[in-house]
């Protein structure tokens, strides 16, 4: 996201550029940190955007350090949602979003045992509570009991949810138990752990629309959510059993992109730079 600004200038004027832009770069903020260290699942260890809600209090539990969230019961398609209804400080419009995601786990009992029952999703969504409104967001799916993904968001798909426009992986060597997910109004970059290394490292342009557009709550109040859903689905009757997720921790950061202003004065101090060092 940060190479545009450094292409169609000479060596010096680049470096120069880079290392005021990197160095800008660098002021990420965390706004969500947790572990799940404090036994209330509505508490986060830290949050400068909000608490957690369940949809059901029921079939999910904060314990050692580890957030599990099951399925409500054991009908086809039923869905268990955590959710942050985000602020300001969560929007993809004016900021880059990175999410972490470590010691994940995507498993299931009884009918949504197999790996093709039940899907994880996560999400900045616009409205509240749901990958499947009218308007758009974007979700990053696990499924296949952590061995596929897929990434996508509603804009580039508008006949369906979220999907697979920008990443559709089945058959992963091991399953997945940690992400790195970045994004912002136009492109993402994902890379996806198991326990012994990366299993994928991908990036790409998309578009989540315009702020005007994305949900009722425009520029990111409102309705908007960060989610995390697990959903029973795909199982073969009798219908037993749950899907359940479970995580160790998540920590949200968010970069300020610059303003295409800010950006030229930057750039003009980056040429600045190298100019003098050529004297
Ligand atoms: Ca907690
Ligand atoms: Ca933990």
């Amino acid at each position: 996201m940060k190479r545009r600004f450094c292409m169609g200038f000479r060596l010096g004027t680049l470096i120069g550029a880079c290392v005021v832009m990197v160095a800008w770069g660098a002021n990420g903020a965390v706004v969500l940190q947790d572990g799940f260290n404090n036994g209330t699942i509505s508490t986060p260890d830290f949050s400068t955007v909000g608490n957690w809600s369940l949809d059901s209090a029921t079939n999910a539990s904060e314990a050692g350090g580890i957030l599990t969230v099951g399925t409500q019961n054991s009908t086809a398609s039923t869905s268990n949602n955590l959710r942050i209804n985000t602020t300001s400080g969560l929007n993809p419009f004016t900021s880059t979003v990175q999410i972490s995601v470590r010691e994940f786990d995507l498993f299931g009992t009884g009918s949504y045992e197999p790996a093709t029952a039940g899907r994880f999703r996560l999400g900045l969504v616009s409205e509240n509570g749901s990958f499947f409104g009218a308007n758009d967001g974007f979700a990053l799916e696990i499924n296949n009991n952590g061995l596929g993904a897929r990434l996508g968001t509603k804009l580039n798909a508008p006949s369906a949810d979220p999907n697979s426009s920008a990443v559709n992986l089945s058959g992963l060597a091991s399953a997945i138990t940690g992400f790195d997910l970045v994004v912002d109004f136009d492109s993402w970059e994902l890379i996806l752990y198991s326990d012994s290394g990366i299993l994928y490292e991908g990036e790409g342009a998309w578009s989540l629309g315009t702020a005007a557009e994305w949900g009722t709550g425009t520029a990111n109040v409102g309705n908007s959510a960060l989610l995390l859903a697990v959903q029973n689905a795909g199982a073969v009757a009798p219908l037993t059993g749950f899907k359940s997720f479970s995580m160790g921790s998540i920590e949200v950061t968010t970069t300020v992109i610059p303003e295409p202003s800010r950006a030229m004065l930057l750039m003009l101090a980056g040429i600045g730079v190298a100019f003098w060092r050529k004297r």
